[in-house]
């Protein structure tokens, strides 16, 4: 009964945790003991594949995957384990036996939201394809106190509210306090002689703290696989605390502990800006250090020679945050192991891979050297000592070229001396790949043209994926339904399989159902938008979307111009060929980044005036839907006919928000970079609506850009600017969105806003133009789904396998 997985194995296990884990009874459980009640049953059923799956990697000595991410996006777990695990009918037929409602317990769950956006939930995405690809994998990463924070808006602005997720406890974790790992900082360096008469190095006088590990089973679909997310939370080093507890200075000791359990108590909220801020680097070295003890201790019960190790270990590194991973492990294996350099050095770099995630220059990490030697003073001599071999080989490679060994070398000049620790990733892995074609592209020609050039062999690219079991199987019940009594369930594992829906766009009945779908799923947001906010959402409108991190390089700000041209439109009674609209915000702005927070007062000042004014709400509405999160884009994306990807060419590595909009029946409108130009490539270049300078011609144009030539030469553009800083959508607030206007003409509009306005502004004329006729429209729609099988991280995963960790599946099986 505790875990079988009929309906009344089910209903019992619920019984027996409402009574003997919540400690309450059917009359006085809340909502929120229902929850934990059923996650319990539902964690029972994951354990016996979950320790299945550890013996038999163990016992048939498999090489594993390592993805070492300093941020996991999961969202919600309930819905994703009972669908992969295959039991989610029994338990939604268990739930209505016992009179309760399985889609509203299932509200009660917190997001996990340790991650800022992109970055961390393709972590997540990749976790589940791993899993479901039979990959054994670890995901490793920090179990953050606090998670993103929540997002309010009060009176247009951002409010940030602390992410207290564990507040009722995490049903689906394990704390396992036997797995403690001690990590040392600061300290010195001693050199000394060994029994061979060699000169070793020691680390000490260290602080200690201890990593704690937490697991959290992670469920391939079909349920057999079931890989672990290890986090670690930081612990006081007792010995350390009680010392002083002896002393009799309790306070200072519990102060200690305060200190050193801070480490892992709060997510960095900054979306691609580097701060260089020392707690940030602690919690690096911390997450590093924890996990590659814990690699090297599983790998050490394999008995297998050190040699071996890159045959049983791919570790990859999600950026440049665990970074300092090639310092960390060349210690282990030359202070701990007694390799030598050259043994220790061949087998980091063909252990560790390195995927990079941005173009920004500020996102580039940079460690400054006085501080990073405080903390890891022998991490710092090491790499010292690899940037000194690697700038003798740069040498060789081009000779009598001093500018290139200042350009590569991984220790900047200046003052301070600064670690670059992109450069330190490049050359301590094997693989440094893009995620997308374009991104790899400007990584080897812009970012690191020298590092290309040394080491060709050493790029490629990996295109980004979803996975299509969270963002259509579990999103979009109805979509996904259609889909499968259509052309069957392989899309599930083998999401190129969507594209025998091809022909079901010429099919009229199908179109129908299929508009019928997106109907139904404008309904659920705006019931969901109705409970979360009390606004009314009217859903006979096309859903224009722009959800992702506020940041100026994904030009928000684009969007809001638009808005302000349609409504000068309007205002003129120029409504010829309009069709209401509804245009969706979402998004968080780091809580330090004024400008991102100043365009989310705009849009929100502009949402004012436009929906509280009759002449124009009829045509135009504008919602920015606060605390952008996993599980409310589960509810948006569906919901969606405009994809908004217009971030600046050149900028965005990827997108994968593009992708899931995609698969959702929503066509995109966006810029030719990151991933936008493959999905163009798919679904053809007649259904979606591409505009805006490319990359190189951004480039080109910078040295001469004059945003004026394009504010006075475009009378639209020109109305809508005056109008925007008139104070018109600032009355009483004056001068508020002055900064905006001095970014967009003083400040010499890095991000081309004014160049792309007018394109822009065309392509939303063709949106409108081809929505007017729906058939064609939902025909687009279909080809877009039917095409967006590349972009599932199924295929994702399997290139990462093949090309860069040759790692093979394995098969679980729980009866042998
Ligand atoms: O690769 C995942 C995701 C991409 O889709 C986005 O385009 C990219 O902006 C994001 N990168 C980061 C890097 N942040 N830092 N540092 O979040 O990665």
């Amino acid at each position: 009964m505790r875990s079988g997985n009929s309906k009344d194995a089910i209903k019992w296990d619920f019984a027996e945790h409402l009574k003997y884990n919540m400690g309450v009874d059917s009359y006085s459980a809340t909502e929120q003991d229902r929850f934990m009640a059923l996650a319990n049953a539902v964690r029972d059923r994951l354990i016996n594949q979950w320790l299945q799956t550890q013996r038999t990697h163990h016992e048939k000595g498999v090489k594993r995957v390592y993805y070492l991410s300093l941020e996991f996006l999961m969202g919600r777990a309930m819905g994703n384990n009972v669908i992969n695990a295959g039991f989610e009918e029994a338990v939604r037929d268990a739930m209505e036996e016992l009179g309760y409602s399985f889609e509203e317990m299932r509200e009660q769950e917190v997001d996990a939201g340790l991650g800022n956006g992109g970055l961390g939930r393709l972590a997540a995405c990749f976790l589940d394809s791993l899993a479901t690809l039979d990959l054994p994998a670890f995901g490793y990463g920090l179990r953050y106190d606090y998670g993103i924070f929540r997002q309010g808006v009060e009176n247009g602005h951002q409010v940030e509210h602390p992410d207290d997720w564990l507040r009722n406890g995490n049903p689906w974790e394990i704390e396992r306090p036997e797995v403690s790992v001690p990590v040392n900082f600061g300290g010195r360096v001693q050199a000394v002689q060994n029994a061979k008469g060699q000169t070793v190095y020691q680390w000490v006088d260290t602080d200690q703290v201890i990593g704690v590990a937490f697991d959290t089973p992670i469920v391939g679909f079909g349920g057999k696989t079931v890989n672990t997310l290890r986090l670690w939370s930081a612990r006081a080093n007792e010995e350390f605390s009680f010392h002083e507890f002896n002393e009799g200075d309790y306070v200072e000791a519990v102060a200690d502990k305060v200190h050193a359990e801070n480490l892992t108590k709060v997510l960095y909220p900054n979306d691609k800006l580097y701060l260089g801020k020392e707690l940030r680097l602690k919690q690096q070295y911390f997450f590093v250090a924890c996990s590659l003890a814990d690699i090297i201790r599983r790998f050490k019960k394999s008995g297998k020679k050190w040699k071996d190790l890159p045959s049983m270990a791919a570790i990859q590194l999600n950026d440049t945050h665990p970074s300092v991973a090639v310092a960390e492990l060349m210690r282990i294996l030359m202070d701990h192991e007694g390799l030598t350099w050259e043994t220790a050095w061949d087998i980091t770099v063909k252990t560790l891979g390195y995927t990079n995630h941005t173009l920004m220059p500020e996102a580039l990490e940079k460690w400054a050297v006085p501080m990073f030697e405080k903390l890891l003073p022998r991490h710092l001599q090491i790499i010292y000592e690899i940037n000194h071999r690697f700038l003798s080989q740069v040498a060789i490679k081009f000779p009598g070229n001093t500018q290139k060994l200042a350009d590569m070398s991984i220790i900047e000049e200046g003052n301070p001396k600064q670690i670059r620790m992109a450069y330190l990733a490049i050359v301590g892995s094997h693989s440094t790949n893009g995620v997308a074609a374009l991104h790899t592209e400007l990584l080897k020609s812009r970012l690191v043209p020298n590092f290309a050039q040394m080491w060709p062999n050493r790029f490629n690219n990996k295109t980004n994926g979803i996975t299509q079991r969270r963002f259509l199987l579990k999103a979009n019940p109805p979509l996904a339904k259609l889909i499968t009594d259509t052309i069957g369930n392989g899309w599930v594992t083998n999401m190129a399989e969507l594209k025998k829906l091809l022909p079901y766009a010429e099919d009229t009945a199908f179109r129908k159902q299929f508009a019928a779908v997106k109907a139904q799923a404008k309904q659920a947001l705006a019931d969901q938008v109705l409970r979360e906010t009390g606004w009314v959402i009217e859903t006979d409108r096309i859903f224009d979307v722009q959800i992702k991190r506020i940041h100026e390089y994904k030009r928000q700000l684009l969007n809001a111009l638009h808005i302000i041209i349609l409504y000068n439109r309007i205002k003129a009674g120029k409504t010829k060929g309009l069709l209401p609209r509804t245009f969706i915000f979402g998004g968080k702005a780091a809580p330090g980044y004024a400008m991102a927070k100043l365009i989310i007062k705009l849009i929100n000042n502009i949402s004012n005036v436009v929906n509280n004014d009759p002449d124009v709400n009829k045509y135009l509405q504008v919602y920015f839907l606060p605390n952008y999160r996993v599980s409310l884009a589960e509810k948006i994306i569906p919901a969606a006919d405009v994809s908004e990807q217009i971030s600046t060419a050149g900028t965005e590595a990827s997108g994968t928000g593009n992708m899931k909009f995609m698969a959702n029946g929503a066509l995109t409108l966006g810029t030719l970079d990151g991933a936008n130009i493959e999905i163009r490539e798919e679904a053809g270049d007649e259904n979606c609506f591409i505009f805006g300078l490319t990359a190189d011609e951004v480039e080109e144009l910078r040295p001469t850009y004059d945003p004026y030539k394009y504010y006075l030469e475009n009378q639209e553009i020109k109305d809508a600017l005056d109008l925007l800083f008139s104070g018109h959508f600032n009355f009483g607030e004056p001068n508020i969105f002055e900064p905006i206007r001095h970014t967009l003409f003083e400040g010499g509009d890095n991000y081309f806003h004014l160049a792309d306005l007018a394109s822009y502004t065309a392509a939303q004329d063709k949106v409108v133009a081809q929505y007017a006729d729906q058939d064609t429209w939902v025909r687009k729609a279909i080809i877009n789904v039917a095409t967006s099988g590349k972009f599932s991280s199924d295929r994702t995963i399997a290139e990462y396998a093949k090309d860069i960790w040759d790692v093979k599946p394995c098969a679980i099986d729980l009866n042998t």
